[in-house]
């Protein structure tokens, strides 16, 4: 039986490139997102690596279908070797006093709330049944330092980053590696996203340098996951090399 990979937010970007990469490694993979469509395509594009695919369309926010989908998987499908907690979003870059509260709460109930919902019904099922597993989470540069503006997008990051390291203690036990891949700028949906579908706002900022590609963080992500089985890698920070910090780029214009 192949092995089972979770990647959510598979509809586009880092969590598109994992799932691709994971589907060429020959495992088995749940897909999620909320774009149904996206999802689809993903779907179609995965099994010609000749693997199952299982699409779960849900928003990660909404405990009650975390639970519905992620909960109630046909045997064949509990066999769940990775876990890539990758569906995030930062939404909007406004000083604290001028923070819009919409904004707030799709951060903070997407990166932390929908990353804690998925990670706690899958870590029982890896518990359950108990051949370790290992779960990897998109962190960021902004879990490492805090720049203007990014207030709760860094918070929810920083949040991201103590999660990663409380579930490694809480999962030791269980055999269970538990990973954070923490990423400078990479040039995916991110910006569109943050800047609300302004696409002048979102291309400037992959202007005049480099960014890192989604294929790269893929790679890194199975760099981890290919291991040896006594090797867990805790921590990774990757950036473009044209990127010092959050805020320091060698921008050639
Ligand atoms: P994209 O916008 O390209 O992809 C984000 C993915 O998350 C999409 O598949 C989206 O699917 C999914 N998603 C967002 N909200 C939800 C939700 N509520 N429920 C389910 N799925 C959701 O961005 P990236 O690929 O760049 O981002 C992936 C991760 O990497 C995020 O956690 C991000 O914070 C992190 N990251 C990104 C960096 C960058 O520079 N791009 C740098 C560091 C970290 P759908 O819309 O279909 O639901
Ligand atoms: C995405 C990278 O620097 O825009 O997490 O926050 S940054």
């Amino acid at each position: 039986m192949n092995p089972v990979a979770i990647v959510t937010g598979a509809t586009s970007g880092i969590g598109k490139a994992v799932a691709k990469s994971l589907a060429i490694k020959g495992y088995n993979l749940i897909i999620t997102g909320r774009r149904t469509e996206l999802l689809a395509e993903c779907e179609n594009e995965l099994k010609k690596e000749n693997v199952k695919v299982l699409s779960l369309p849900f928003d990660v926010r909404i405990e009650s279908d975390v639970e519905k989908y992620l909960g109630n998987l046909p045997g064949e499908w509990r066999n769940i070797a990775v876990l890539v907690n990758n569906a995030g979003l930062a939404v909007g870059l406004d000083p604290i006093q001028n923070g819009v509260l919409d904004d707030w709460e799709r951060m903070i109930d997407t990166n932390v709330k929908g990353l804690l919902y998925v990670t706690r019904v899958v870590s029982k099922i890896m518990i359950d049944n108990g051949n370790g597993g290992h779960i990897i989470n998109l962190g960021s540069i902004a879990g490492k330092e805090v720049y203007p503006d990014g207030n709760v997008y860094c918070a929810s990051k920083h949040a991201v980053d103590a999660l990663t390291k409380g579930m490694r203690i809480d999962l030791l036990p269980y055999g269970i590696k538990v990973s954070q891949i923490c990423p400078g700028a990479v040039e995916t949906e991110f910006s569109k996203v943050r800047f609300k579908g302004d696409m002048v706002r979102a291309d400037n900022v992959y202007k005049g340098f480099v960014p890192l590609r989604a294929q790269d963080i893929a790679d890194a992500i199975m760099f981890m996951i290919n291991c040896p089985a006594h090797v867990n890698i805790n921590d990774m920070v990757i950036m473009p090399v044209a990127q010092a910090s959050s805020m320091i780029f060698n921008k050639k214009l």
